[in-house]
């Protein structure tokens, strides 16, 4: 039978269940990606598995988020995630290498491999061929482990490209055509699979932005074919060999399809705090910026930061804008120094920083009180800037430059200027030398565990009855940035779990810990919209939650990797059967669930009685009988431990 791209992919790394949509597999995965916001806690997972050494073909670990270092705590982790790239054998991308997806893309990245990561841009890689997925931090560990990974079969949607992208308008503009049309759920249990004669003219580098963001659209993945564009990268890369043809097989089906015409595509502008809040950027120009950012993993190549760097050469500024460039990979800002890009930046005001995440993550670089921040980034959830009800619009660097040099927002095709091509150099000039190799197996180390290195929190099992407070009512769309926040001063908390936990819901409501930890031991429930959970793949809005006694989160739907986390760690998920239910439910309002270990043991059905109203909701859980056991153990890693009990007892 012809296959597309997405089901080749599937279909060579399947161990488990079959290729029908919705049905739970297993998946093979041949490389890991860590960065160190999430890292510090998978290596702490990994080692509480008792595995010596990864089981997989290449486990990289990135430090690219956490790079301010106020005070010990970032140091701290980062010498504890080279301790354990050596005791474990992983990669270690040293502080200040840059930020991971462009770095794994231009090392490590082999069309046709699975890559999970945890950082929910690791659908990045899809634009190499490769079947790259976000997951929560357990599941990589679990990776690592030489453990499948599981998922429900996502439905394959099959976006056709046609025409020519026009001058001024770049793939960040097709991307955010994808939010404008189908907006933040709009991928949720899919794998986006572009195809199409459009693909001749988007070079791998372009496809990476496309890909990195199907993350906002709640993708599972984002895959494209590895043809000549994927071989042309590579060699530039000085990895020529690593190519191999993928295709999709002629006649090849979509379970969905979609077309775009990239004729027919203008400037395009995310409003604030949304990425699908899409409109033309001409509707909003005029409007006065302080801040243009240039850089991220939603615009990392070499050439967004030429094309920035021809529009404002020889000029300056506006002189209320903080130009803000964040160079991507300490290769990419080699190659802009060889070749004078950077100088140009330099010259029109351009503030340098170091390669890494920076201000994309609100480390650093937060825009001042109600003005407008335009950022090539990839996500604008409020105040994800470090700046309380930030104003952060996101578009491309065409958009960002010409902006920076009017002072307000600026339709790049209004410059009188011509439209600056860039053409990739055929040979990079290679940066290998912050990347360190897997130490040899069998050599003693140690894990260098500062005071910044706590031990994962004690999970009980699920007990007999659930009952508590609805401490938190929220709205659809929650991010993981709402849930627990990420920023200057809780990033360097992500080893610590009781104390990251007092950050929870803190941009919602101050006074969520206080409450949370008044009822601690008894437990608290949350209700949620839909999408509850999107962004992010940060499992410590899971666990910092699980921690201050959160037993369910009753929503009207779920985003993909939050579920995950959620059941990796013992917090039921349950849906509204009649979603009209969640209206019923006020905050401060005290539900019970009697008998819930039978009730998830048995089917999906979960009874919740509101003991203040005496109402009764039916809910489900969505969960697959693995997850029903992990919720049951009180986490994925108390079942590991326990069928390894189980296992020893019996031999
Ligand atoms: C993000 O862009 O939100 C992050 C920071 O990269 C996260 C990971 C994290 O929270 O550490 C992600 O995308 O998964």
């Amino acid at each position: 039978m012809a296959k597309n791209v997405a089901q080749k992919l599937i279909a060579s790394h399947l161990v488990e269940g079959g290729m029908r949509s919705g049905e739970e597999i297993g998946l093979k995965i041949d490389q890991t990606l860590t960065q160190d916001a999430t890292g510090t806690l998978v290596m702490l997972e990994f080692e509480a598995l008792g595995i010596p050494r990864v089981r997989t073909e290449l486990s990289a670990q990135y430090v690219d988020h956490n790079l301010f270092q106020e005070d010990f705590k970032n140091p701290d982790d980062h010498l504890f995630l080279r301790s354990a790239c050596k005791k474990f054998g992983l990669w270690y991308s040293r502080p200040g290498n840059g930020v991971s997806h462009p770095v794994h893309m231009e090392r490590f990245g082999v069309p046709g491999k699975t890559l999970l990561g945890s950082d929910s841009h690791t659908c990045a890689a899809g634009s190499l061929g490769m079947l790259a997925i976000g997951a929560g931090g357990l599941e990589v560990a679990m990776a690592m482990a030489g453990e499948p990974f599981h998922i429900k079969m996502p439905k394959i949607w099959g976006v056709k490209l046609v025409g020519e992208l026009p001058d001024w308008v770049s793939a960040k503009d097709v991307i955010l055509e994808m939010l404008r049309r189908h907006d933040v759920d709009g991928g949720i249990g899919k794998i986006i699979e572009y195809y199409g004669p459009g693909l001749m003219a988007l070079s791998a580098m372009d496809r990476h932005v496309i890909a990195n963001m199907g993350a906002e659209l709640g993708a599972t993945a984002t895959v494209f074919p590895s043809d000549e564009a994927v071989k042309e990268f590579l060699k530039s890369q000085g990895r020529g060999d690593a190519w191999r043809e993928i295709l999709a097989d002629e006649n090849a089906a979509y379970d969905e399809h979609a077309e775009i015409n990239l004729s027919e595509l203008e400037p395009l502008i995310a409003l604030p705090s949304s990425p699908g809040n899409v409109v033309p950027v001409r509707e909003v120009a005029g409007r006065e910026i302080y801040q243009s950012y240039i850089g991220s993993s939603a615009n990392p190549g070499l050439r967004d930061f030429a094309i920035a760097a021809f529009i404002v050469d020889g000029k300056q500024v506006h002189d209320r804008v903080s130009f803000d460039v964040n160079p991507t990979s300490r290769q990419i800002l080699e190659n802009m120094i060889e070749l004078g890009i950077l100088g140009k930046l330099i010259r029109a005001g351009a503030r340098l920083h170091q390669a890494g995440c920076g201000g994309c993550i609100g480390m650093g670089q937060a825009p001042a009180t109600g003005r407008i921040s335009l950022r090539t980034v990839p996500r604008n959830f409020p105040g994800r800037s470090g700046t309380k009800e930030d104003r952060v619009y996101l578009c491309s660097p065409e958009t960002a430059a010409a902006s920076a040099l009017a002072g307000v927002i600026t339709d790049p095709r209004m410059l009188d200027m011509a439209y600056p091509r860039f053409k990739e150099p055929e040979t990079n000039r290679l940066n290998t030398g912050m990347l360190v190799p897997p130490a040899s197996e069998g050599a003693p180390y140690e894990l260098e565990k500062g005071p910044n290195i706590k031990p994962l929190p004690t999970l009980e099992p699920l007990p007999d009855q659930l009952e508590g407070p609805v401490l938190l009512k929220v709205a659809d769309d929650i991010s993981t940035d709402g849930i627990m926040p990420a920023g200057a001063k809780a990033l360097p908390l992500r080893s610590n779990i009781p104390e990251l936990s007092k950050f929870a819901f803190s941009q919602i409501d101050e006074t969520y810990y206080a409450r949370a930890m008044g009822c601690q031991k008894r437990g608290s429930f949350i209700v949620g919209g839909a999408n509850y959970g999107q962004g992010s793949s940060r499992e410590h809005a899971a666990l910092g939650l699980r921690y201050l006694g959160l037993k369910a989160v009753l929503a009207k739907s779920f985003a993909r990797i939050h579920l995950q986390n959620l059941s990796n760690f013992g917090i039921l998920p349950l849906t509204f059967v009649d979603p009209e239910d969640c209206k019923k439910i006020a905050q401060g309002d005290v539900l019970s669930i009697p008998d819930v270990r039978n009730a998830i043991r048995k089917g999906n059905r979960v009874r919740v009685i509101n003991l203040t109203k005496n109402e009764t909701y039916e809910t489900e859980h969505p969960m697959t009988p693995r997850q029903v056991e992990m919720a049951l153990a009180g986490s994925l890693i108390n079942l590991v431990r326990q069928k390894r009990l189980n296992l020893s007892r019996n031999n």
